[in-house]
């Protein structure tokens, strides 16, 4: 049996499943988004943005030398262009177009934490399902579960990359149909790549995972001498296991986006499917052959 799975992108209106709620302050309710809906502007309050300010200071502050140069070049883009700056949080709605002009990728609204399942079938169709609140200000270095500080500052300028952006596709088609036991792979491919990836550039390492790019102690962490790093290789990447509550002991280097993105196509062909599938760009999507 194959388990369901979105074939156009309207379809992602079923992939909101939620493995955990969190709403940080329930002070003030922000407004609810509607699947579907364009992405609500946020009126962010003083206390969020100051939070935003102290993250995006301390981090910004260690992209020169510690993020991939991609990352660099779209950071400054979206410092130039899409109001990219410590004094207000960014709001999704420009950030989408932002990216959708770039690579075609878009945001969507997204109230927690998704089911694995859910969340990499919408980067099938380059969507990528975003939270909008804050963290908590009483500990702005530090956020259990994905935040806007992790989405706008780890995640979107890495959606800008053409490169990246197909490697991120890729991981989502190779998840349309997958037994669970896939699907539990492919999320740790998406661990320790999308989100904690290193890459090799001009004879050093740099960061391009989301999961360091907005973690200020595991960013310095992951590209001193103290943790191991293996060449990323997708069949032993896939079953490696991984830590959710500290620092990664093991990250995976890349050669370079392109490489990583023919290691993980070759990975997926070798998922069995009864069909194979392919993404029609011009309608967004999916044909079942
Ligand atoms: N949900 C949300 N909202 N953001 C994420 O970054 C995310 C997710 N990551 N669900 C997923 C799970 C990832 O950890 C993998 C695919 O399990
Ligand atoms: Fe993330």
């Amino acid at each position: 049996r194959v388990p369901w799975f979105p074939k156009k992108i309207r379809d992602l209106d079923k992939c909101h499943h939620l493995i955990a709620k969190y709403e940080p302050d329930l002070d003030h309710d922000h407004p609810v988004s509607l699947r579907g809906d364009p992405l609500p502007r946020v009126e962010y309050t003083v206390q969020e943005t100051a939070t935003w300010r102290e993250v995006y200071r301390k981090l910004s502050s260690l992209y020169p030398t510690h993020a991939c140069k991609q990352y660099l070049d779209a950071f400054q883009q979206l410092e130039k262009c899409c109001g990219y700056q410590e004094d207000s949080i960014p709001q999704l709605q420009d950030v989408s177009r932002f990216l959708k002009e770039r690579t075609g990728f878009q945001l969507r609204p997204a109230a927690g934490l998704l089911s694995p399942r859910d969340f990499l079938a919408s980067l099938a169709f380059r969507v990528f399902q975003s939270t909008q609140y804050i963290r908590h200000s009483s500990s702005p270095m530090h956020s259990p579960e994905p935040d806007c500080c992790h989405e706008l500052l780890g995640h979107v300028p890495m959606l800008a990359d053409k490169e990246f952006a197909q490697f991120s596709q890729a991981i989502g088609l190779a998840s349309l149909g997958s037994s669970d036991v896939e699907i539990e792979k492919l999320a740790t491919l998406y661990w320790f790549t999308i989100e904690f990836g290193l890459c090799k550039q001009n004879g050093s390492i740099k960061a391009y995972g989301a999961g360091l790019l907005s973690s200020y102690g595991e960013l310095v962490y992951a590209l001193s001498n103290k943790p191991e790093h293996k060449p990323f290789d997708p069949e032993l990447t896939a079953v490696h296991p991984y830590q959710d509550q500290t620092f990664q002991p093991v990250y995976f280097v890349a050669e370079n986006f392109e490489d990583a993105k023919a290691k993980l196509q070759k990975y997926a062909l070798k998922i069995k499917k009864p069909f194979s599938l392919h993404y029609d760009p011009f309608t967004c999507s999916i044909e079942v052959l």
